[in-house]
């Protein structure tokens, strides 16, 4: 249970004395005026001091500043909840129940089992929220005003969900297998946290029940002791504190799956689709669109005329892979690829890095833009929808050279 004994509360001007360079920086890096209300870092217990966007429920992303490695540390991964009661859960106690009209036995596992029944598997994953940058939208939309650190990147460690499901017996007639955490809304004012995924999906090799991010247990905030990894797809289907998981014959029908976390039809260049809960108009949002994120240079920042600089990065996409970064020193008038760093596989961030030497004194801006296998890119003008998701516009990033 979050209580205020839990966090260290500061604004960024009051973290400046304890944690020096960052809070300066993220002073610096300031959003453009008027997207989002407040850049207040706070450090939720055994975090790192995260930008706070909600206390209630937990919602805190990770400031542009700790994106500077590809593997986001568990300290600096972003919250996002959207219930209040958050139970804290003793691993030795935790059970997951595997259950559903499609499955032909039910179980019940306990951590121990998990880790030592079923082989173990690893993947190193983002994960991003769906609503990711909507605090940029223009025009506003109503929802978690996000700047750009609603994701991370762990290499995460579990078992596969299908070796479970297979345990339990996959009747052929399954259509979706439906996830719950131990999460609940504190009176029913909010409907409980329900997603699916479709048969398909679960069945992936890569979909797994993690029970570690980063070589360590998964952090209270981050679904300990359990979550489910859906790489490639955005993170609502990241069921975190899993303690049950269902096969179904019917589609799920729940709030989230209905009314949350859809698009309109056809409006993006995604490939995954997730038939049997399409409407007319909508469909449930899958695979993140390709995207990149400038990470070491910040609106206004100093560059030394005549003096090498770089430009650093990280890309990603929904699994296909990151083909090429371009990055643009002109506001866009010319583009050069940059180098692509450390594979870590495609559902990785993949970092990326172009080196030049500004001649011209004045300003001056960058921008980068990242292509994957299946030949997509970053948009330059948003691609407006209402929920405020899949935000890949091509960022402007503008220094000063002197
Ligand atoms: N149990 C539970 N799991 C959840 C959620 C939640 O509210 N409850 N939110 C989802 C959403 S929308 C996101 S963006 C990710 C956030 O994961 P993180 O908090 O580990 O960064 O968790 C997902 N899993
Ligand atoms: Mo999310």
């Amino acid at each position: 249970m979050m209580t205020r004994r839990l966090i260290l509360k500061g604004t960024i001007g009051g973290l400046a004395a304890a944690s020096g360079g960052l809070a300066g920086s993220i002073a610096r890096a300031a959003l453009p005026a008027g997207t989002l209300e407040s850049q207040t870092l706070e450090r939720l217990a055994g975090k790192q001091p995260l930008l706070k966007r909600s206390y209630r429920p937990p919602n805190y992303e990770t400031p542009v500043e700790y994106f500077d490695n590809v593997i986001t540390p568990n300290d600096r991964f972003f919250v996002r909840w959207h219930l209040m009661q958050i139970p804290e859960i003793d691993a030795s106690e935790w059970r997951l129940t595997v259950s559903g009209d499609a499955a032909t036995q039910e179980l019940s596992l306990s951590l121990d089992q998990l880790k030592h029944e079923f082989e173990p598997a690893e993947v190193v994953a983002v994960c991003q929220c769906s609503g990711n940058r909507r605090g940029l939208s223009d025009p506003h939309v109503p929802g978690v005003e996000w700047g750009y650190g609603a994701m991370g990147n762990a290499r995460w460690r579990g078992v596969r969900l299908k070796d479970v499901l297979a345990r339990a017996g996959l009747r052929k007639e399954a259509v979706e297998i439906a996830f719950d955490g131990a999460d609940r809304p504190p009176l029913d004012a909010t409907p409980d946290f329900q997603k699916s995924l479709p048969v398909w999906k679960a069945l992936d090799e890569n979909t797994l029940i993690a029970y570690e991010m980063n070589g360590a247990p998964l952090p209270h905030w981050n679904g300990h002791p359990a979550r489910i990894v859906v790489p490639g797809w955005t993170a609502t289907y990241w069921m975190k504190k899993v303690i049950s998981i269902r096969a179904l014959t019917q589609p799920l029908s729940s709030f989230w799956m209905a009314s949350a976390y859809r698009i309109p039809k056809g409006k993006f260049p995604v490939i995954d689709r997730f038939t049997t809960q399409e409407s007319e108009t909508t469909t449930p949002i899958t695979e993140m669109v390709v995207n990149s994120l400038i990470t070491n240079l910040k609106d206004g920042q100093r560059l030394p005329a005549r003096a090498p600089a770089v430009v650093k990065g990280l890309a990603w996409d929904g699994g296909y892979g990151i083909r090429r970064v371009d990055v643009s020193v002109n506001d866009g008038r010319t583009w050069e690829q940059a180098d692509l760093g450390v594979d870590l596989g495609r559902y990785s961030f993949r970092p990326w890095q172009y080196v030049f030497t500004p001649r011209a004194t004045g300003p001056m801006t960058v921008m980068a833009r990242a292509s994957n296998a299946q030949g997509a890119s970053q948009t330059y003008e948003l691609i407006f929808n209402g929920p405020g998701y899949h935000n890949n516009v091509v960022q402007r990033v503008t220094v000063e050279i002197a």
